[in-house]
Parts: structure tokens; C-alpha cells; sequence
């Protein structure tokens, strides 16, 4: 079974009325978007036509990378954190869709539908839906079949034989994409279970499933009453409590210890975001020593990627004999983040590579299919949107069903509200929601 779709470039009144279509479905299903990339190569006039009449910008994506000059595979004015629309003519597998998404999301871009004249509805959709990405179709094979059939164009016997083909014909899932489904629809508490998880990941974990709370909250307060204040009211609610202990104008380790005291009575991590970027031996000194002496109260710290393995070296040598552990920052939340691509990739190696004092990852998506790593996503509101100064933000259901990451993390969406404790419970039930979405998907 075979649909010639290329064939319509050489009817323009035709290809006008597909793309017309096409953006159609895309208005109807509410989808926003800041361009639209279509697949090589039919969908290309395709998207163009879309791009023309609305005025969106195109993003083209190469078959072939250029020998010369810039060697670009997406051509068109990348902005990291733009979200783009694919466009396609059929999809079966989904796979040229997926691949098409791969390569802007290397760049940065956030990729989360796709629209198509023709889904042959042979398990594209759902391997699509994997990946974080919704499908949107004008139509599907059945209802082709069923308009073929009632103008006369094909008989019953075509149409059983068609619908037969298509049932028995669904794409099988690659192993890949079983251990990815397999991973994803894993609970927290079996999770926390697995041989290789880093002690204080299965803590973190089973915390999590007891307290169903994925819920970090970031408590970027000024001053340690208020501080202290936050962690006796919110603590029943939070898995974590993310801190800027340079942010405090009264900071004293008596402070850190009447925290320490907090976190073990209502059972949450502390999570000193210093996002250390030096090379081994200072960020050594500035864990254990100087004012703040983070090593002895905070449970985790972050590393940026950007000095190499020696910055995880050095904060090992003294976070490990503690039992502390450390996350890898893959990506950041806040617009033309630098960290996508080749960065965030090598970002999860670095942070694979180091089992004994990594346990996971702040980053906008899942990244990594071993099941002991932990993704924590921060930029997270009930309403998507910014700050006006380069935050972003995604809602938790975004950040936890369909990127698959596993913790929220909230600051001014709980720390604005009148009452900061209602507001944690909220964002605690949001992200359980969806995070039981999630598991319960492939039940
Ligand atoms: P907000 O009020 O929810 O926007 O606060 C987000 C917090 O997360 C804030 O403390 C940031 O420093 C922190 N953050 C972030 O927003 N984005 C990142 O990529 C990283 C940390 Br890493």
C-alpha cells in the first residue's frame, strides 16, 4: 500500500488546499508555535506555503549535511527555546517525523507536535507520543477508506482489506524504544529499588512515592526567618528544598543546622543550587570551606558541564565520604541557554560516568535512559510563559508526562502566592497528577 503524495507539487490549487488544511488542524488542536520545519521533501512547499500565508518563520532541515561553509543540517535563524512545528505529508512509523525532531531539539528547540495530511495509523502516533511528541492528523486511513468507499470510488471488499493490512501491519517498537517505554512508565519506588541507584537517589525516591511529592520548592527568600519559615510550612509537601545560601543577608551555620533539623523531621533533601564551574581543586575549597561550608548541611549540590570531569572530581573527593551527591546541569531553563546539542550530550556522559557521586540531571526533558538517573526540571508554572528576564516557564504536566522528567521545581509560582503552603500543595498534586499520567499509560 503505497501514497504517491509527491505527486502533489504538480497541482498548485491542490497543494494550496493541503496546506491550508495542514494549518487547519494545527489551529484547531490549539497548537503554538514560533516555526514550522516541514520533513524533506514533500512537506517542504508544504510548510512554505504555511509559512507564507501566515507569516511564520520556515526552519529547513538538511538530508545531507553541506561539505562547505557552515556544514548546518537546520537552516533558518535558530533561538534555542523556540518551539517548532513539524510538518508532514504520511507517516507510518513516524521515524522521518522523529528524526526531523531530533536534530532541531539537538539545537534547542523545543519540538512538541507534529501535523500530517495522512496518518496510516500503523503505530506512528504512539511511537511519536513516546518522544514527547503529539500527532495531529487531517486524516487518518480508516476515514479515507470510509469517504473512498461512500463516492463510489472503492468497494467494501477494498476497504476490509485495507483496514485488515493496516491492523495486522503495526509497527513493531525498536529495543530501544522498549527499554525507553519500559524506563518511563517505571514507578519511583521500583526505581529506587534497582541495583547501581545511588544511595541517596533510592532515599530520594522512596521519599518521593511515600510523600507522593515530586515537588522541589526553590526558596529564593532574602532572609533566614523566612527561610526557616518556608521549610516548618511547606516541608509536608516537598520532596526538596533548593536554596541560594548567597542570596541570604543573614546566613550563620546555626541557620543551616535548625534547616538540617527541618529536612530530617518532615523527610525533604536539601539542595544547595551553587552550580559550581571551577576546576577541581577551587570548587573542593568552596564546597567544604569559606562561610557557608555547604558540605556539612546540604544533601545535594550542581556542577556545570563546562570545566570537565575534574569539577565532579573535586567535589566528589569531599561529597562522597559524606554520602552527599551532585547533579550535572545538561540544560538550563532560561532563554538562549547555551547548554543544547553536543554540550547537553557530553553533559550526560560526564554525569554516567560518575555513578558514585552523580544521580541525576537539571534539565528541561528526560536525557537518559538509565532508570537510577534522576531529572530535575526547573522554569516550572502552573501557565506557561516568562519573567522578562529570560526565565521560562513550562507547566507541570509538560514537564513531567510528556518530557518525562521526574521533579518540579517551583520557585516564584509557590513563593508569590498569599499563601505559600496552599500554593506548594497545588503544584505538589499537579505534578503527582501527572506523573501517575505518566506510569499509568502503559498499564
Ligand atoms: P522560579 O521563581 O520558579 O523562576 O525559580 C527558579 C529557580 O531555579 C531559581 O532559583 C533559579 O536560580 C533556578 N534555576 C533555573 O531557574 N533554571 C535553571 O536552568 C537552573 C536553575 Br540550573
Amino acid at each position: 500500500m503505497y501514497f504517491d503524495l509527491g505527486v502533489m507539487v504538480s497541482y498548485p490549487a491542490l497543494l494550496s488546499q493541503v496546506a491550508d488544511l495542514l494549518y487547519q488542524t494545527s489551529l484547531d488542536a490549539s497548537v503554538q508555535y514560533n516555526s514550522v520545519c516541514g520533513v524533506p521533501y514533500t512537506a517542504l512547499p508544504l510548510a512554505t506555503l504555511i509559512c507564507d500565508k501566515h507569516q511564520v518563520p520556515m526552519l529547513i532541515r538538511r538530508k545531507e549535511q553541506k561539505e562547505y561553509g557552515t556544514k548546518k543540517l537546520i537552516e533558518g535563524l535558530i533561538v534555542p527555546g523556540d518551539t517548532c512545528l513539524i510538518v508532514e505529508d504520511v507517516v507510518t512509523s513516524g521515524s522521518s517525523i522523529l528524526e526531523t525532531a531530533q536534530m532541531l531539539r539537538k539545537e534547542g528547540i523545543i519540538v512538541s507536535d507534529a501535523v500530517v495530511l495522512l496518518d496510516r495509523e500503523q503505530g506512528g502516533r504512539e511511537l511519536l507520543e513516546e518522544s514527547g511528541i503529539r500527532l495531529h492528523s487531517v486524516l487518518t486511513l480508516t476515514k479515507l477508506m470510509e469517504c473512498l468507499h461512500h463516492l463510489g470510488k472503492v468497494e467494501e471488499e477494498m476497504v476490509e482489506k485495507v483496514c485488515k493490512f493496516v491492523k495486522e501491519n503495526k509497527i513493531t517498537r525498536s529495543a530501544s524504544s522498549s527499554v525507553k517505554r519500559k524506563c518511563t512508565s517505571l514507578s519511583y519506588s521500583s526505581r529506587a529499588a534497582l541495583l547501581g541507584a545511588h544511595p541517596l537517589a533510592a532515599r530520594l525516591l522512596t521519599t518521593m512515592e511515600r510523600k507522593q511529592s515530586n515537588l522541589c520548592v526553590s526558596a529564593d527568600v532574602t532572609d533566614c526567618a523566612t527561610l526557616l519559615q518556608l521549610a516548618a510550612e511547606l516541608g509536608p509537601s516537598i520532596c526538596m528544598l533548593k536554596t541560594h545560601v548567597d542570596i541570604l543577608k543573614d546566613f550563620t551555620l546555626d541557620v543551616a543546622s535548625q534547616l538540617r533539623v527541618l529536612a530530617d523531621q518532615h523527610d525533604f533533601m536539601i539542595f544547595e543550587d551553587r552550580k559550581f564551574a571551577d576546576i577541581g581543586n577551587t570548587v573542593k575549597h568552596q564546597y567544604e570551606g569559606g562561610l557557608y561550608k555547604i558540605s556539612s548541611w546540604s544533601d545535594v549540590v550542581n556542577v556545570h558541564a563546562v570545566p570537565g570531569p575534574g569539577v565532579i572530581q573535586g567535589l566528589q573527593a569531599v561529597g562522597q565520604p559524606l554520602g552527599r551527591g551532585c547533579l550535572v546541569i545538561a540544560e538550563m531553563s532560561s532563554k538562549g541557554s547555551l547548554a543544547t546539542g553536543d554540550y547537553t550530550e557530553a553533559a550526560v556522559r560526564m554525569a554516567e560516568e560518575h555513578p558514585g557521586f552523580v544521580f541525576g540531571f537539571i534539565c528541561g526533558h528526560k536525557l537518559s535512559d538509565k532508570p537510577e538517573l534522576i531529572h530535575l526540571t526547573p522554569g516550572v508554572q502552573l501557565q506557561q510563559g516568562g519573567d522578562g528576564l529570560g526565565q521560562q516557564y513550562q507547566t507541570p504536566h509538560e514537564v513531567i508526562a510528556n518530557k518525562e522528567s521526574d521533579i518540579i521545581i517551583v520557585g516564584r509560582g509557590i513563593l508569590s502566592s498569599s499563601s505559600p503552603a496552599e500554593a506548594a500543595e497545588t503544584y505538589r498534586k499537579a505534578g503527582w497528577e501527572a506523573y501517575l499520567s505518566r506510569i499509568n499509560k502503559w498499564q
